[in-house]
């Protein structure tokens, strides 16, 4: 399904005066609107090829029909929303999820609706029909030296397909661990991640960058093998200047400070980017910025402080990318939430002064730090946001385009109710 320019113009012009008049408001008050519209213009955050689809829990999934049945129509859906937020200009597959048929058909589909591919991720965390050897006991840190062959080798065929894309980097998520004491021999099940985790790392082309993503817990509950930063840096340490430790906003203990990880592993130049996502529990995966919104800004104000120091650029230096399940709501207006949710928290990093929070800092004025961050967050940026959708040709208001215009309706009706997207 294609949108036309026509209707976001002509959603647009109804939303205008009462968007010009709370965008006049704002660029009184931030002087540096301007800029921040410039670098949110620039910002994009890929969407994963699996959080299209309703997701599901243990005990059920319930879809709404209309959903993608194929890798063209995730990418159409991907599309729709970068056409409607000009912010979702990115696609990360998940193999063999989604094997591409033919890839320049894909790549040429890809660039009619502005997308790129991002970051290839493989899977050694579920057996797939016809595989020879189980990962029910690991895949990397396997006792059996086949089955991390097996996992070496399904590695190096994603990125041939990555390659082929034009994809920059490989995101290695292992569920490999154990669930009950005296099960793993924890060094052993190091070294063996580790030694595959070289020779995939040794295959990867010269301009490419492998993402290690840690987990603390789940399908493992006793230990995990890449269980957190400090592991996940660990092995990037070791691996090389390619390799890179990848945050994702759910993988955390519970009260986890995720801006401190952030601000180190981007002091050292560690960082690979994010899967953001949000979490009451655990590995929740609700919208971004749905339960700690003021957790993300602190976030995103290490991000952008740590960049700065470093001279990296925002858009393209790190991975950003949504890794979330949708239960209960469209996964389309979700992902438009999420992408909302991280603009916000961007803008907010940008607009925050940090002359005077380093200033507060100096003097351990805690009380003036507090207020110097509290009142940027505070401040509703929302048509800030909104300006810089605007000007790239977007919607004023996606979630409600995509409401006036009974998207869903047309899509069950183009697709049908049974349709079973390919992922979680
Ligand atoms: C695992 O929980 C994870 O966060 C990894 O990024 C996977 O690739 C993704 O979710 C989908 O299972
Ligand atoms: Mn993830």
């Amino acid at each position: 399904m294609k949108i036309s320019i026509d209707s976001i113009q002509q959603h647009n012009e109804k939303l205008l005066s009462v968007h010009q008049r709370k965008f006049d408001f704002i660029k009184a008050e931030v002087t540096k609107a301007e800029s921040i519209i410039q670098k949110l213009m620039e910002f994009n955050v890929a969407i994963p090829s699996w959080a299209l689809g309703t997701g599901a829990t243990r005990f059920g999934r319930f879809s709404r029909g209309g959903e993608p049945g194929n890798l063209e129509e995730k990418l159409d859906d991907v599309g729709l929303l970068h056409a409607l937020n000009k912010s979702s200009g990115a696609i990360s597959l998940h193999i063999p999820w989604d094997i591409p048929k033919d890839y320049n058909a894909i790549k040429q589909q890809a660039g009619s609706l502005g997308l790129r591919f991002d970051a290839v991720n493989s899977n050694t965390f579920q057996d797939q029909p016809g595989q020879k050897l189980s990962y029910k006991f690991g895949s990397l840190q396997n006792v059996d030296k086949n089955i991390r062959r097996q996992a070496i080798d399904h590695n190096l065929e994603v990125i041939k397909h990555g390659i082929e894309l034009g994809s920059k980097a490989l995101t290695v998520w292992l569920s490999d661990g154990s669930s009950f004491p005296g099960q793993l021999n924890f060094r052993n099940a190091f070294q063996h991640t580790l030694e595959g985790l070289n020779e995939i790392y040794a295959s990867l082309p010269d301009d490419w960058k492998l993402f290690l993503e840690y987990k603390a817990f789940e399908p493992n509950f006793y230990s995990m093998t890449v269980g957190d930063w400090g592991q996940s840096l660990l092995y990037a340490n070791k691996l090389g200047p390619k390799a890179y430790t990848l945050v994702d906003l759910g993988h955390h203990l519970p009260n986890a400070n995720i801006e401190q990880i952030v601000a180190l592993l981007l002091m050292e130049g560690k960082l690979a980017g994010f899967h953001f996502n949000d979490s009451k529990y655990g590995d929740d995966d609700l919208t971004v910025g749905s339960i700690k919104p003021y957790q993300l800004f602190l976030i995103f104000n290490e991000l952008v402080d740590g960049m700065d120091t470093r001279g990296l650029n925002h858009a393209n230096d790190l991975g950003w990318m949504i890794d979330a399940s949708h239960n209960v709501k469209d996964p389309l207006e979700d992902l438009l939430q999420s992408v909302e949710s991280i603009m916000l928290a961007y803008a907010h990093a940008l607009l925050l002064d940090r002359t005077k929070l380093n200033a507060a800092q100096a003097s351990n004025d805690v009380v003036g730090a507090q207020e110097i961050l509290q009142n940027t967050f505070r401040t509703d940026v929302r048509s800030i946001v909104a300006e810089a959708r605007l000007r790239s040709g977007g919607a004023l208001d996606p979630i409600s385009y995509y409401r006036d215009m009974d998207i869903r309706k047309a899509l069950i009706i183009e697709r049908g109710t049974k349709n079973i997207a390919t992922g979680l």
